[in-house]
């Protein structure tokens, strides 16, 4: 007999760990949450370059009903964030709920028995709903150079990051310089003989203002939860301000501009180094980095910077846009991730035959930024517009955690019954979506993001965390039609 939940989430990291914690509380108790990995962590599991940290403050990057007193400093490292995972996950005691080394391998929606039914490494199931919780930056984007797969030393990406490669005392080149690439270069130039760096587009990057917590203030935090929470309130609403400077502001981009400046003038005292690393277009456009030693480290000895991209590999030569060639024993990708075409969604079959990537063949679209239609009872979180550039993810994942909970009592209403989105209303939220971001610097800032894909804001959400709550809180449940099941074959069975 096929094994039936009620609800099968999809990925143990922040967002599937974050949406067992919402059924939890809401009450149900039905459900499971699969993770091909061996552990829990999602993206804090797999980047363990030199350096990985979190670069929004601790106390309001993790789940608002597990606060960690603990934390070592304002910013955690990506070790504490992986071990407040695992602890949350033996917290919330989620025991053989959490099947682990299980991959989703196919979903597919069961017309005639109104369910999913899900192909795992594992094994068969079957669920009233499935939620996607897989990540948004998973998969590695490799960049297409010719002759790479030849280069003639350790080669890897950031996100996986080879502990076996002894690179330390060798020419290291690190391509990129994104959010991984600024905190993994100051470690790398500590311990590699020489570090090339190369830049195809200089970033934003602000002073971040590192400072540990003590063990009087963390033992205070322990003991007054009251001030824990007026931290984490307080966070959040220095968070919510930053909005305004990354999303086109004049007033407030032109001061966060003159801050990244100054920083940069302050730790770059050579003019031509400092031009080289001055970007061209609007502040916020790409997403604004934080560092206190990221400059330092270009502007020492230990580190070239190339300030062009790596477009030709012939065995260890490197071979930049501007005719340069340099030599290396050791390759870094810090290339960032494929996120416009997610891999699960090519796993995922809808009622129409269609699987999710054909329906997302245009670019993501959906409702609430949860919820898509020919999919019935399926939640995707952290998937289209649900990222920030300003504030705390796990706050968008809650929400959205929060959101699908409502829609499953609504489900659960009528018995065994089965939520379609209303086309309209995604065709109705994407059109929102483009008319808040059609003058943002996202979309006119004249650089490339990870946000957009064919000139539309997929990934990003326009918006506050403020606004995507009360955003959710206006979907009063009209978007979805209810009906009951289809009487299924198959004898149904609560794990
Ligand atoms: O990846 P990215 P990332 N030659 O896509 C460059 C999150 N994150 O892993 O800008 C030279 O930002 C590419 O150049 P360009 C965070 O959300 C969070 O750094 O496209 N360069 C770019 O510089 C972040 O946004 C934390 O012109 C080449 C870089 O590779 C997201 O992850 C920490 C190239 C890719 O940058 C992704 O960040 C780390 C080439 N041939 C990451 N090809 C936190 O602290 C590509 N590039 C929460």
């Amino acid at each position: 007999m096929t094994e039936h939940i009620e609800v099968a989430i999809v990925g143990a990291g922040f967002a599937g760990l974050g949406m067992a914690i919402a059924l939890r509380r809401a009450g149900r108790q039905s459900f499971v949450i699969l993770e091909r990995a061996a552990s829990v962590g999602g993206t804090w599991r797999d980047n363990t370059y030199p350096g990985v940290a979190c670069d929004v403050p601790s106390h309001l990057y993790g789940f608002a009903t597990h606060p960690n007193p603990e934390w070592s400093g304002l910013y955690a490292t990506g070790a504490e964030i992986h071990r407040y995972l695992e602890r949350v996950a033996d917290t919330e005691d989620l025991g053989d709920r959490l099947r682990l080394r299980t991959a989703l391998l196919a979903a597919r929606w069961d017309a005639a028995a109104s369910r999913w039914h899900l192909d795992t490494g594992s094994g068969a199931l079957t669920a009233d709903a499935l939620v996607l919780a897989c990540g948004r930056l998973t998969e590695p984007s490799i960049p297409e150079i010719p002759g790479l797969e030849g280069f003639t030393g350790p080669i890897f990406h950031s996100a996986r990051w080879d502990h076996s490669a002894d690179i330390a005392g060798s020419r290291v080149a690190v391509i990129g310089t994104g959010a991984s690439a600024v905190q993994l270069l100051p470690r790398l130039a500590e311990t590699a003989a020489h570090v090339t760096l190369f830049q195809r587009t200089p970033a934003w990057i602000v002073p971040r203002g590192e400072r540990g917590y003590d063990a009087a203030e963390r033992e205070r935090f322990a003991a007054h939860p009251e001030e824990l929470a007026a931290l984490r309130a307080a966070l959040y609403v220095e968070g919510e301000a930053r909005y305004a400077s990354r999303s086109g502001d004049a007033a407030a981009s032109a001061g966060a501009r003159e801050v990244a400046l100054a920083h940069l003038a302050n730790q770059v005292p050579d003019p031509a180094l400092r031009a080289a690393l001055s970007p061209d277009y609007v502040f916020g456009c790409k997403r604004v980095l934080l560092s206190d030693d990221f400059y330092p480290a270009v502007a020492s000895p230990a580190v070239t910077l190339e300030p062009s991209a790596l477009v030709a590999v012939d065995g260890d030569r490197l071979v930049a846009a501007s005719g340069t060639r340099h030599t290396a024993d050791a390759l870094v990708l810090a290339t960032g991730f494929v996120s416009q075409r997610q891999p699960y969604a090519e796993l995922v079959t809808g009622e129409r035959g269609q699987t999710l990537a054909e329906h997302w063949s245009g670019g993501m679209t959906s409702f609430a930024s949860t919820v898509v239609s020919d999919f019935p009872n399926m939640f995707v979180l952290d998937g289209p517009n649900a990222s920030l550039g300003h504030n705390s993810s796990v706050l968008m994942l809650e929400e959205q955690a929060a959101y699908t909970v409502r829609a499953l009592a609504q489900r659960a209403a009528t018995p065994g019954g089965v939520l379609r989105v209303h086309p309209d209303a995604e065709a109705d939220y994407t059109a929102e979506i483009a008319r808040a971001a059609r003058t943002t610097p996202w979309l006119t800032g004249g650089c490339r993001n990870w946000y957009v894909d064919r000139g539309r804001l997929t990934l990003l959400w326009p918006g506050t965390v403020d606004a995507f709550r009360a955003r959710l809180a206006r979907a009063d449940g009209s978007e979805f039609t209810t009906t009951p099941a289809r009487t299924g074959g198959e004898d149904r069975r609560s794990a």
